[in-house]
């Protein structure tokens, strides 16, 4: 392997070169770093079969430098059993062929250190497909030494009669259904948090940890910098299996098991690089409490460096998923400042408001119709200048919004499917079926880049493999790029403005209004230095509250006013302000607009 040594320069301080570097608390790269998510299906299509791959994705690397992003995590590019867009993984060390070669993957490691960008790959640890020669091996016979290394369980005896149909608990799956899946010819169940074709992986198991820290060490030793940890925190399954009642139940007990922080604090210790040192640690923990979050990303324990949390993006949840709540005014606000005040200070948040799992957020939370540039400017404001690390999903920059979907032949994730088909099932309209697919399905985020407003979008030649929105003769990067006002412009801004100002990354967090149905306000203190945020998450003018920022610099409004430092009166809709007070020896924030 060539050397791999970043000669990107200023986006690399805190990255050290060659020698191995402890964990000091304080300088880590991520926290004055922007991430950008590819989900590599979806991004760029580079031999015309309809499919994004790492080719694509190097052919863009040009894209994360102009919007000065410090790393880029990647989706799923393994081989895979098919039915949930590689979060099923087939081969823990290996690239599937659809996406490209080793070869193809190095020489994009290669070039996005070059460009002085960080790599960091999603790990899917706590199952794998069934179509894995692990399981292939563990359900070949219930003597195999490798059965222990999923979790089997004979069925419940006592309920209905301990046949089929009783599975060993009452946990349902996140795809639907039971989380049980009877094996006739051992006659037990296997457990599956997901898809019946995702088996959950047995922790309890040692040799089955060992070649779990392997696999991980295998893509550290190609120079890979951070790993994504896909539902990190369901990995330790409470003695016993009890039943759990319902979905956020389970949730939460498996989260609460301490065996996961041990199970994670090993993996820290014995997981290193020989280029970056201790790799960078995200945890995706869809239910934890921000108490489990705080402990796992706090300095003290370190046992991963940010965890992605779900209460903001669970909002609009009714029961399931699928029955949807009013999206209640003011609560996305008070819920990311919860977030902040009770992981923020002492643990490390990852700032997101979309994701390849979430509708697109100026669809979700902003207005993608009467506010579309500006509801997404004032999103992305209120969010990057959060403590935390900001995750930008692709096409978010640009301001992608949900896709218009007038058939069930449209829809290609087996969630949405599953939901489909029971809800059909239950006598549902399939024009509601199609309405609440349109507006939370995770489809949304998996339409094709939008690069431009040419036929395929800059995405393919060939016909996609999930169709491309239609908006995007109007609504792509191209257009973006050549308008200094737009929504990838003001991204652009918010990443240089983190990187130049340590008050966004340092700076400790307080809200300025609690509760308030439109309005979300913020202060971030360093030293001397003050810096607040002020924002209408609604599509109606209200009354400003008195902030007390006469005395500040406005550095940004949305829409434009002359800057000033006189108080707001009114705020229109989705109108964003920042105000700063320097002090002496600041540098002024990088003017890219
Ligand atoms: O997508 C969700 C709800 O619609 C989430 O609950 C999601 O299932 C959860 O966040 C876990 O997500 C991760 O693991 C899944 C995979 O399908 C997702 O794409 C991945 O991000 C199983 O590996
Ligand atoms: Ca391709």
């Amino acid at each position: 392997m060539s050397s791999r040594t970043p000669t990107g320069g200023a986006s690399n301080q805190g990255a050290a070169g060659g020698s191995q570097r402890d964990r000091t608390i304080g300088d880590e790269w991520w926290r004055r770093e922007v991430v950008y998510q590819v989900y590599p299906r979806s991004f760029v299509d580079s031999n015309g079969d309809g499919i994004g791959d790492l080719d694509g994705v190097r052919s863009r690397v040009d894209h994360f430098s102009w919007l000065g992003v410090g790393a880029v995590w990647l989706s799923p590019f393994y081989p895979s059993g098919g039915v949930d867009n590689g979060y099923d993984v087939a081969n823990y060390c290996a690239v599937d062929p659809v996406y490209g070669t080793l070869d193809q993957f190095d020489t994009l490691v290669d070039r996005l250190h070059r460009s002085g960008i960080r790599v960091i790959i999603d790990q899917i640890y706590n199952h794998s497909s069934d179509e894995h020669p692990w399981f292939t091996a563990s359900r070949s016979s219930v003597t195999d030494n490798q059965r222990d290394w999923y979790i089997w369980r004979p069925p419940r005896r006592g309920h209905r009669g301990g046949e089929p149909g009783a599975e060993p608990n009452d946990w349902q799956s996140f795809f639907g259904g039971p989380a049980w899946t009877f094996d006739a010819a051992s006659g037990e169940y296997y457990l599956h948090l997901f898809h019946r074709k995702q088996p959950d992986l047995n922790w309890t198991n040692r040799d089955l940890r060992e070649a779990v820290r392997r696999a991980m060490q295998w893509w550290l030793d190609r120079d890979v910098d951070g790993l994504r940890l896909d539902v990190i925190n369901l990995i330790a399954k409470p003695a016993g299996l009890p039943d759990a009642a319902s979905h956020p139940d389970l949730l939460a007990m498996l989260s609460a098991n301490p065996a996961l922080h041990s199970y994670l604090a090993a993996l820290r210790t014995s997981l290193g690089s020989r280029r970056t040192g201790p790799p960078t640690l995200i945890g995706e923990m869809p239910g934890a409490s921000a108490d489990v979050a705080s402990l796992a990303t706090s300095t003290e324990r370190g046992e991963l460096d940010m965890a992605i949390s779900f209460d903001h993006v669970e909002l609009d949840r009714g029961e399931t998923k699928w029955d949807r709540v009013p999206f209640p005014g003011g609560r996305l606000g008070t819920t990311l400042a919860k977030w902040q005040l009770d992981v923020g200070q002492t643990g490390w948040n990852a700032l997101y408001l979309s994701s390849h799992d979430q509708p697109r957020a100026v669809s979700r939370f902003g207005d993608d119709e009467a506010h579309r540039a500006r509801s997404a400017k004032t999103l992305a404001t209120v969010l990057h200048l959060h403590r935390g690390t900001p995750v930008v999903y692709q096409g978010e920059e640009a301001a992608m919004a949900n896709y218009p979907f007038s058939s069930l032949d449209e829809v290609r994730d087996v969630e949405s499917m599953n939901y489909a088909a029971d809800a059909l099932a239950g006598g549902a309209r399939r024009e509601h079926v199609l309405d609440v697919i349109g507006a939370v399905g995770r489809d949304n985020a998996r339409t094709p880049v939008q690069w431009d407003g040419s036929h395929g979008g800059g995405f393919s030649h060939a016909d996609p493999w999930i169709s491309m929105n239609p908006d995007h003769v109007d609504w792509n990067i191209a257009v973006q790029r050549g308008d200094g006002e737009s929504v990838l412009h003001h991204y652009r801004w918010l990443v240089a403005l983190r990187r130049r100002w340590p008050i966004v990354a340092d700076g400790t967090f307080e809200p300025l209004v609690w509760n308030h149905p439109q309005v979300y306000a913020f202060v971030r203190e360093l030293g001397a230095q003050r810096l607040v945020v002020v924002a209408n998450l609604s599509d109606a003018g209200t009354p400003a509250p008195d902030l007390g920022v006469e005395t500040l610099d406005l550095i940004h409004s949305n829409p434009d006013v002359e800057l000033r430092t006189s108080p707001i009166d009114v705020l229109e809709p989705w109108e964003s302000r920042v105000w700063i007070r320097r002090v002496d020896g600041d540098a002024r924030p990088v003017d890219v607009h």
